[in-house]
């Protein structure tokens, strides 16, 4: 296979609602994709952060400097997915990025022998279950509803996002109206170890797991909290390399382990992760960061390996999108079926695409 074209291509896709975090209100999906096009099949991934530095250091803008200025350069016509993470080793950080480049190779490669790459993963399952992360509200009240209506469509499992003044208050009342089912929460790094006493009260409401509760470089400082807190700790922002989930698991820094590929570097570390954390018994479930169709239809291969145990955030794309650049992803009775087609087994579809594209680069062309 030979690396003909990488082309860049930004998207802006309106969401159906206003999505907020401790870090941010998002509106718009605003990224860009990446298409590789070799002699044999092309290669399309999706760049998972935003223009704006909130949830991690990386944004749109300088992952297209990094990628155009820094990585390309560094490809060569033959190099597979597998050399990507090495050749681009020099280059600190901007995992992000990075994992576009591997992805869209990946891609590209795996279509090339018509492989799905949930098959190449090692996935074990034909559906996995989808659970919903449900934004910070106004009130309580359009909380209730919005939960309300996830479980309705059949969603297997609600994340609230909480922060400081929206914790105890909104996982009470949605633990009292909606009873037995699966709850977690998720700060985003909103809180500090001085918060302690208070994140104690999250424990008397049976949640999964708290995901994130403080800095993502306070390693020490959550395996502090995991002591005065019987709600176990799951680590998001905090992990991005197999090596960190080792350290991590190994501190008892958390019981669960959030894997989000993008944050990882890619795929192929996002597997080192789950098998890490298999070998140690840490579950683990497949996080989301409001991607298209091109991100989500291989999160949910990911999702398919045997160590998550979890329902991951993966949801449909109506969730986000009333209209999306790729053939939609729906549940089916709170569950959604693995793509199988070769690569990440979804396409953008052209006219849709074009629709939503504000600017196209190329960065590679032989
Ligand atoms: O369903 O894709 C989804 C979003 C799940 O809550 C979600 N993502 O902190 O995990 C997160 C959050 C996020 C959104 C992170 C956007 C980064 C960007």
């Amino acid at each position: 296979m030979k690396i003909e074209r990488i082309e860049l291509l930004h998207v802006a896709i309106p969401l159906v609602s206003p999505f907020r975090t401790s870090f941010g209100t998002m509106t718009t999906k605003d990224t860009f994709l990446l298409r590789v096009v070799t002699d044999v099949a092309e290669g399309w991934a999706e760049f998972a952060a935003d223009p704006e530095p909130l949830y991690c250091s990386e944004f749109v803008a300088a992952a297209e400097i990094v990628l155009a200025d820094h990585l390309v350069p560094r490809v060569t016509p033959e190099i597979t997915s597998a050399q990507v993470a090495p050749l681009t080793e020099a280059i600190k950080g901007h995992k992000l990025a990075k994992a576009t480049l591997e992805t869209a190779i990946l891609d590209a490669e795996l279509r090339s022998y018509g492989m799905p790459i949930g098959a190449f993963l090692g996935a074990t399952k034909d559906r996995v279950p989808s659970g919903v992360s449900v934004g910070i509200k106004d009130s309580i009240k359009a909380l209730i509803e919005d939960v309300e209506g996830y479980l309705a469509e059949g969603y297997l499992r609600i994340k609230l996002k909480i922060e400081p003044g929206w914790d105890v208050e909104p996982v009470r009342e949605v633990r009292q109206r909606f009873g037995d089912i699966l709850l977690q929460v998720d700060a985003n790094t909103a809180y500090t170890l001085a918060d302690a006493e208070h994140l104690r009260r999250l424990d008397e409401f049976d949640l999964l797991l708290i995901e994130q509760p403080l800095a993502e470089d306070d390693i020490r400082g959550h395996s502090l909290l995991a002591q005065r807190v019987r709600t176990p700790i799951c680590l998001d922002e905090s992990i991005t390399s197999a090596k960190d989930a080792a350290t991590a698991i190994a501190l008892d820094a958390c019981r669960v382990v959030n894997i989000k590929p993008a944050r990882v570097g890619g795929y192929l570390e996002a597997r080192r992760i789950h098998d890490v954390a298999v070998a140690h018994g840490i579950p683990v479930w497949c996080g989301g960061m409001l991607e298209t169709g091109v991100g989500r239809g291989p999160n949910l291969a990911l999702a398919a390996l045997p160590g998550f145990v979890l329902p991951g955030d993966v949801s449909a794309s109506k969730r986000y999108f009333a209209e999306d650049i790729t053939e939609p992803f729906e549940l089916v009775d709170g569950y959604q079926i693995v793509p199988t087609g070769p690569g990440i087994g979804i396409d953008p579809i052209p006219g849709t695409l074009r629709r939503f594209t504000t600017a196209t680069r190329t960065l590679y062309s032989s």
